[in-house]
């Protein structure tokens, strides 16, 4: 006898369903509940939140009352509503902010966004969703619309004709340019059209997609899963977006100086003296280092918060010897606890329930580099907690950085990652895996960070991080990750850093020399010159390929290397004072050219040369066999930074480029900040601080200003004040140059006697600088005070004391 068995639907063949996606349907009526704003449709309402003038949220939502608690990326001291003016006719309801009109029509529920000035910003036409939980919107496209942001995402620098997905991936070999979800997950999507620009935050952390491909007229943002809960973001610049939405999710934490200079990685440094070798070749070949990474081989059968015992017996010595050197090591650790009942970990977070659980109360396991393995629920506080305490192991032992991967979280198995139905207890809240995956590596950053910073006594914490969702910048420097050794990966490198810099991610890069595949002499090269001007500067290789050290390619290439990685360090304060920008303000320390010009059609795309903060341009070699390329400069005069050749911008140029150079311009009339050459960043020394100007003119309507950004370096003083900011200016004065500086704060005194000014291919020659005595270049380095020419360059050189009440000083121009 059959049972009912016998017609179970899937025995009649595929399940054909059409979906209907619903529309909220004409407004019906509006309401304001405290400070948002609800307004009705037939279907579903949509609340309102105005942040402020320029930020507003949209949430769809189905029955009586929306649900307005935010994800973690949003901070809650950027989310407090605010309540404008409402008008209200037959057809609309306005609202009126000191920028922008919020427009909704109630027949069509069609939301548009207008200046004062009556232009269109944005449009969203459709909002919709389906019986399965997803939801999308469309909104308007124009013929000159180009998209921005979205983190870390393949291909070039605008985003038009692009979909992307975002999903935590680990894929290996991800960098194609067809490859819609990567490790990270920024929902920022910033569309410039004519001269306005603005953002669009999807704040949902399940699966989202960006359509900028297939619908023409139109582009389209949904999600899989959760709420459509979308941030209108104003421009009208695209600096205003950018420091807008990092206002809302968050900026940088300014890193330990260690952090930011030149780190050496391998998968794996094998064993303790190898490390030690690796360090103290550093110093003899005086190429400048600060870390060295351990990867998954420093572990006890890959258990975290363990050394091998025969292969690293002393970490304590080892740390210690490294320390002598000035070297520090930062660890790997996996978010995988490998099921063993006798490994300290895994016992206690059994015992006290911290692992991922399904809904039935089985841990859920999965397969990576331990074997059998539990994942942590980094969404519970209690957890987070636990996890952050764990690292007192690596505190105690004189650590201050973590390398966090396989955090999307990876796992050896068909999704790739943990199930769907896999529970998050979220601090009471819980939801499933698929709503909540692209948060799982920032959460487990979050806990990382937090927890070294509770045992580090008041220094900086530097965690790297591979997954992330907006908002990660706070917690985590990101690298891209499992690039390969390809010409393509390194220009590719540009555009996706870049797109990352302008989605709040200030702190990235890519794995210099590239990760799998084999790298070359000349790939090597290019890609450190390259790198070295990225924020973050790590030098990484798989397993099984050709070592790239910077000595493993011989005397000529470990020569340009070690002038290269000394530049970054010479250049410290400079980058420096722009990751402090970056957290003062979220503008990105590389930036796309399009981010300070606008206006310039020839930028849209530029990605195959960027700009260090606004003035310096760097141009990367990026082919094989090339010694010259073509460089893009836009308005303005740029000097040459190695022969101070002048350029009239807004034209393209032909740059000669061998293989020690790599094509630099800064512009004139602006300064750069140079300090010494150090090994290490916190190499004691003298740290006379050249502020270099470049392309000074005596006429009078030449002028020039910067202002350096200075601190410890390595400790959290500089929240309590203790910083110092200089004030440099120049003026043209007919028949010369006035140079002003001065401290506008001062808490902080940087260990140096004498300032010193470079002015670099300045159009005049010095006569006379206030009475200054002229000196050699050889007692200018002495310390003593006076001025110099530096007859290769036609530099002049200007030394002073530093004296707290700041200087002044006339350069008399000569003939
Ligand atoms: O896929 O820990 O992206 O940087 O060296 C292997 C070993 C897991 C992936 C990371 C890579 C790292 C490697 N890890």
């Amino acid at each position: 006898m059959e049972s009912s068995e016998a017609i179970r639907p899937e025995k009649m063949g595929p399940l054909v369903m059409t979906e209907t996606w619903n529309t909220p349907g004409s407004v019906e009526s509006w309401e304001r509940s405290e400070s948002i704003y609800i307004v009705r449709g037939e279907r579903a309402g949509i609340a309102f939140v105005f942040l402020n003038d320029e930020i507003f949220r949209m949430k769809l939502f189905h029955g009586q009352v929306p649900d307005l608690t935010t994800t973690p990326a949003v901070l809650a001291e950027s989310c407090i509503p605010h309540l404008f003016p409402v008008e209200e006719d037959e057809d609309q309801l306005v609202f009126t902010t000191s920028c922008i009109r919020l427009i909704i029509e109630k027949t069509s529920f069609l939301i548009r966004v207008e200046n004062l000035a009556g232009e269109v910003i944005m449009q969203q036409n459709l909002t919709s969703w389906n019986p399965r939980g997803a939801s999308h919107a469309e909104y308007d496209m124009q013929p000159d619309s180009h998209f921005y942001g979205l983190g870390e995402k393949s291909s070039f620098l605008d985003k038009r004709g692009e979909r992307y997905t975002n999903w935590n991936t680990d894929v290996f070999a991800p960098h194609l340019p067809e490859i819609e979800a990567l490790y990270e997950s920024i929902p920022l999507l910033i569309h410039m059209h004519g001269e306005l620009a603005y953002g669009l935050f999807l704040d949902n952390t399940g699966r989202s997609d960006f359509d900028m491909r297939s619908h023409g007229v139109a582009f389209t943002v949904g999600c899989s899963t959760g709420a459509y809960d979308i941030y209108f973001i104003n421009g009208p610049e695209m600096k205003d977006v950018v420091k807008r939405y990092t206002a809302l999710t968050g900026r940088i934490a300014l890193p330990p100086k260690w952090s930011i200079g030149y780190h050496q990685s391998r998968y794996s440094y094998m064993n303790q003296q190898e490390v030690l070798q690796l360090a103290r070749t550093f110093r003899e070949k005086n190429i400048p280092c600060d870390v060295i990474y351990l990867d998954i081989h420093y572990m006890d059968e890959y258990r975290v918060f363990t050394f091998d015992p025969v292969n690293f017996p002393e970490p304590q010595k080892m740390i210690a010897e490294l320390g002598e050197l000035g070297v520090r090591i930062v660890p790997i650790v996996d978010p995988g606890v490998k099921k063993d009942p006798k490994y300290e970990v895994y016992k206690e977070g059994v015992l006290n329930k911290h692992f991922c659980r399904k809904l039935e109360g089985d841990i859920f396991f999965g397969e990576v580099w331990p074997g059998i393995s539990a994942f942590p629920d980094f969404s519970d506080s209690r957890t987070a907690e636990w996890w952050g305490d764990l690292h007192k192991y690596y505190t105690d032992l004189g650590i201050q950085g973590i390398w966090n991967d396989m955090n999307e979280p990876a796992v050896f198995n068909e999704s790739k990652t943990m199930d769907l139905d896999v529970m998050h207890f979220n601090d009471g809240r819980p939801v499933t895996h698929e709503e909540y995956h692209n948060l799982y590596g920032m959460m487990m950053s979050k806990a990382t960070y937090e927890g070294l910073a509770e045992h580090m006594a008041g220094e900086r914490p530097f965690v790297l991080t591979r997954a992330g969702y907006a908002g990660i910048q706070r917690y985590a420097a990101v690298w891209t990750g499992d690039n390969r050794s390809f010409w393509e990966h390194m220009a590719m490198a540009m555009p996706m850093v870049l797109n990352m810099g302008l989605s709040g991610l200030a702190f990235a890069g890519p794995d210099i020399g590239g990760f799998a595949h084999h790298t070359s002499a000349q790939l090597l090269v290019r890609w450190t010159q390259m790198g070295v001007f990225f924020p973050y500067c790590r030098n990484h290789s798989s397993i099984g390929t050709l070592r790239q050290e910077p000595w493993s390619f011989g005397e000529e290439v470990e020569g340009i290397l070690r002038e290269f990685i000394g530049l970054r360090y010479r250049w410290m304060p400079h980058i420096y004072n722009l990751f402090h920008e970056a957290e003062d303000c979220g503008l990105p320390v590389i930036r796309p050219l399009i981010l300070e010009y606008p206006r310039d059609p020839h930028v849209t795309n530029l990605c195959d040369q960027f700009l260090l903060g606004d003035n310096v341009l760097i141009a990367p070699v990026y082919r094989p066999d090339t010694d010259h390329r073509s460089v893009y400069l836009p308005e303005g005069c740029w000097l040459d930074y190695w022969d101070g050749e002048v350029h009239e911008g807004g034209k393209h140029i032909l740059a000669a480029a061998p293989l020690h150079i790599m094509p630099m311009y800064v512009k004139a009339g602006s300064f750069t900040a140079e300090g010494p050459l150090k090994q290490y960043a916190q190499e004691e020394m003298e740290e006379t601080v050249i502020f270099h100007l470049y392309g000074a003119k005596a006429e009078k309507d030449f002028t020039a200003s910067f202002t350096l950004y200075e601190d410890d370096g390595h400790s959290f003083a500089y929240r309590k004040g203790a910083y110092s900011q200089i004030a440099v200016e120049a003026k043209g004065t007919g028949d010369g140059l006035l140079l002003n500086w001065f401290y506008k704060t001062d808490a902080y005194k940087p260990p140096r006697e004498m300032l010193r000014f470079a002015l670099c291919y300045p159009f005049f020659s010095a006569d006379d600088v206030d009475g200054l005595p002229e000196i050699s270049l050889d007692e200018l380095k002495e310390g003593r005070k006076g001025w110099a020419r530096n007859g290769k360059s036609g530099a002049i050189l200007i030394q002073v004391p530093d004296e707290r009440s700041g200087g002044e000083l006339r350069i008399r121009a000569g003939n």
